[in-house]
């Protein structure tokens, strides 16, 4: 079964959105498998964040994930990384769907309120960064 990585960034759970968040995940049917609340070290958010490491932004977006705590979330489902795209929205909120996480709640380019994986193998190496085996729980959805 298809996994994605979400995160909320430092200012979706500034504002309250974590809720928000999960909520819009759970009513297009994926199933919840992972969830932590965390305060990211500058390591682990560099190591996320690794492909753009020779991008202007870098620094201070390692800066930005590490400056509050944020939520690491694992959702399954078929199709769910792609669909989790969409849902989001577009990198600049500016460009992003009105009904879409960043079309609605996002207020610049960094502070866009979620991360989500955009690939399947993103998605496997930054679950492996960010849980361990044992924190994602296979269950039976009702
Ligand atoms: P993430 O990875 O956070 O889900 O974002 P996207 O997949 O939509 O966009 P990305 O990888 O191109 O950018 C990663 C991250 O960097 C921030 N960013 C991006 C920034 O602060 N300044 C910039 O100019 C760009 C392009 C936002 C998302």
């Amino acid at each position: 079964m298809e996994q994605t990585l979400l995160i909320v960034k430092p200012d979706g759970v500034k504002r309250g959105l974590v809720g928000e968040v999960i909520r819009r995940w759970e009513q297009a049917g994926f199933q919840l498998i992972g969830l932590k609340f965390e305060l990211s070290t500058k390591e682990k958010a560099s190591q996320h964040y690794a492909e753009h490491i020779s991008k202007p932004f870098f620094q201070e977006l390692v800066n930005f994930l590490t400056s509050y705590p944020i939520v690491l979330i694992c959702f399954q489902g078929e199709g769910v990384i792609e669909k989790s795209r969409a849902i989001i929205g577009a990198t600049n909120p500016l460009n992003a769907a009105p009904n879409t996480i960043r079309g609605e709640f996002g207020s610049s380019i960094q502070c866009n309120v979620i991360h989500g994986s955009d690939s399947a193998d993103s998605a496997k190496r930054e679950l492996a960064l960010w849980f361990k085996a044992d924190e994602l729980i296979n269950y039976k959805s009702s």
